[in-house]
């Protein structure tokens, strides 16, 4: 076959076989077996030696017309592919913008949280500091500085969690306020939250561990008209600003005098409701002015300072504030209950 028939069935194999080209790797093939040193267009390219005078040039200038024409078929089929395999990869990560989002449901403070949350900033705006302690205790910290002799049924283990003879699970948080005076010269404000544990079986009102905000004031000249003063600016901003406070003669060991304090009921305001069971008040915590022998244990001279504390129970607070008739449903982290609060 004539030269010149050859080259251009050459050029028209090249591209029927580049245009079945589909990837990358099969047109680098081709590219070596079109042009490589082994190839069809080289073995002519070759044989021009034996061509006459004449005819070498314009042999010479078709095979080389051949060879840049399969050249720039091969690099427009390799932008073909690239282009293909890029359109085929947009088409694979394509984002449908307009699709809803998954929701992400915001989670809140669990309602004992916020009860002491509230508490604590009451009376850290009265000037208190926040405190806490330990919750595995010595006995001595939590009863014989508290003037608990050692025959009293609180010390019973019937009602306190012993870990040893002498180290429990706190049943008040009031071994807090004991280091404080012990480390503190007064004046001393501290609240002290936080969990305490009794040997109580569970029902609506009753939880072998609860939550407790204990506070302690002393200083010179303290009066029972302090403690009064305090705690009712704390039940006017916790239950509303026309609430009044009565006090109930008590007994505690660590004070003297001890009184219950009540709160006006913040639902009939004194008439007597549902809430307040037709009482018109309400019980919301314990205090009384420090008794001097728990001073004295503490090494602070009761002729030169007096004091007052207070013990309210968190769930309590919670259960009037928000209505909760069952202290079980602060424990068992039922969501339902809970976004009640959020
Ligand atoms: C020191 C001195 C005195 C803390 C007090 C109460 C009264 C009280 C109860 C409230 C409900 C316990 O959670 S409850 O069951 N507490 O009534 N607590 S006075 O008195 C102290 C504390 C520390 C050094």
């Amino acid at each position: 076959m004539a030269m010149k028939e050859k080259l251009e069935e050459i050029r028209q194999a090249a591209q029927k076989q580049l245009e079945a080209a589909s990837d990358e790797s099969s047109l680098e093939q081709l590219r070596v077996s079109l042009l490589g040193k082994k190839s069809e267009l080289s073995q002519v390219l070759r044989g021009m030696g034996q061509l006459s005078a004449d005819e070498r040039p314009k042999i010479g200038a078709l095979a080389n017309d051949i060879r840049s024409s399969i050249e720039s078929a091969i690099a427009s089929r390799r932008a073909e592919i690239e282009k293909q395999l890029s359109a085929a990869k947009l088409a694979a990560e394509r984002i449908d913008v307009t699709m809803p989002g998954t929701a992400h449901r915001r989670g809140s403070r669990h309602p004992l949280g916020q009860i002491e949350h509230e508490m604590a900033e009451i009376f850290r705006s009265m000037g208190f500091d926040i405190v806490d302690g330990p919750e595995v205790e010595y006995d001595y910290y939590n009863f014989q500085a508290l003037n608990i002799p050692e025959n009293h049924p609180a010390r019973d283990t019937q009602d306190t969690f012993y870990i040893t003879d002498n180290i429990l699970l706190r049943s008040q948080t009031s071994g807090v306020q004991v280091h404080t005076m012990e480390t503190t010269k007064p004046p001393i404000r501290v609240v002290a939250p936080g969990r305490v544990y009794r040997s109580d079986a569970v029902d609506a009102t009753h939880s072998p561990c609860f939550h407790q905000m204990e506070g302690l004031v002393i200083d010179k000249d303290i009066t029972m008209g302090d403690l009064r003063g305090i705690l009712l600016l704390f039940a006017q901003k916790m239950f509303g600003e026309s609430t009044r406070v009565r006090f109930r003669p008590h007994h505690f060991p660590f004070t003297e005098p001890s009184a219950e304090l009540d709160i006006s009921c913040f639902v009939c305001g004194g008439e007597g409701c549902r809430v307040c069971k037709g009482e018109g008040w309400i019980e919301i915590l314990g205090c009384g002015m420090v008794h001097p022998n728990v001073l004295t244990m503490s090494g602070i001279d009761p002729k030169e300072y007096t004091g007052f504390a207070f013990g309210i129970g968190i769930e309590r607070v919670a259960m009037i504030k928000y209505g909760i008739d069952d202290m079980r449903l602060c424990y068992e982290n039922d969501v339902r209950f809970l976004r009640e609060f959020a």
